[in-house]
């Protein structure tokens, strides 16, 4: 169904205080990795507050639909969506990666309730998802199963394998999403290890694949529809180009803010950023949405 514009300036507001929460945990942690965080968090935003089958009363509902976050780094983004949601306490976000904290710069499943896997090793989280998926199948069970890959750790031939295999058994209960910032750890991804031609790579390995502007909830929402109303035995890829530390002006499209610390000074001007990028977006939807 097409978005409303009115469905469309709520869900950027839900984006906007969740950013904002990325950003006050990061800052609570004193650092953390808020580059690819606020890359993903539209994506996390419409996956949880327009489509994800869940019960937050009953979080290991075996209906639920799953949600692999294979790009495990990005707990300082996801945590603060499931407390937001309502799986976690509050409180324990000021505790995030502190010692003994139940949330860990990566978020471990059996801590963190609404985790689905635990990921930070990189590569893992499609074949799990791949797997999760088979499940449905085998189990006769209807619920959908997502991931979210970085662009970076698509450099881990595990994910070709699994590519391989979800296209092999025509896994088309499984939406994929690769955050493609452009960036990595410790450069620009076509620096470290060239990912170009990148959509056809997936295409030759089986996959429809959709590329949009991961930072417009409004193709968002098309390229997830898409993909939900797939009549193909291919499975859908949804490739994201997004900004590293989007909505953050100092740190958008820069590396070497994959991960970092924040004092006061830095914590303040990120706030101030972040409610001009609210502005901006507010106006698009305002004027695009119908
Ligand atoms: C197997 C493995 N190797 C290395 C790392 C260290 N590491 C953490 S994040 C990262 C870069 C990931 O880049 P990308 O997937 O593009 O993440 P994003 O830019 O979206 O944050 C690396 C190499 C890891 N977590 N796991």
């Amino acid at each position: 169904m097409p978005l409303s514009k009115q469905e469309w300036l709520a869900l950027e507001k839900k984006a906007n205080e969740l950013r904002r929460l990325c950003l006050d945990t990061t800052f609570w942690a004193g650092s953390g990795h808020i580059g690819g965080g606020m890359s993903v968090m539209d994506i996390l935003t419409v996956l949880y507050h327009k489509y994800l089958n869940i019960n937050v009363e009953d979080p290991n509902w075996a209906e639920r639909d799953r949600l692999i976050v294979s790009k495990g780094h990005a707990g300082i983004a996801y945590a603060p969506v499931l407390v937001d949601k309502g799986f976690n306490d509050p409180e324990q976000l000021k505790t995030f990666n502190h010692t003994n904290s139940k949330m860990g710069i990566h978020l471990d499943s059996n801590k963190v309730v609404g985790v689905d896997a635990s990921t930070g090793s990189l590569g893992h989280g499609l074949p799990i998802a791949l797997g999760t998926a088979l499940a449905a199948r085998v189990l006769g069970r209807s619920y959908k199963t997502y991931c979210i890959l970085g662009d970076g750790e698509c450099d881990e031939g595990s994910n070709w394998e699994a590519a391989m295999a979800a296209a092999h058994f025509k896994v088309t209960n499984l939406i994929s999403f690769v955050d493609r910032n452009k960036c990595m750890i410790d450069g620009r991804t076509e620096d470290v290890m060239s990912l170009e031609p990148f959509c056809d790579k997936w295409i030759a390995f089986g996959f429809i694949v959709k590329e949009i502007d991961g930072q417009n909830i409004k193709e968002l929402t098309e390229a997830i529809d898409f993909a939900l109303e797939n009549k193909t035995e291919k499975p859908v890829l949804i490739v994201a180009n997004t900004k590293k530390g989007a909505g953050i002006d100092y740190m958008e499209d820069d590396y070497r803010w994959h991960y970092g610390a924040l004092d006061e000074d830095k914590y303040n001007q990120a706030k101030e950023s972040l409610e001009r990028y609210y502005e901006k977006r507010v106006a698009r939807a305002e004027k695009e949405g119908a």
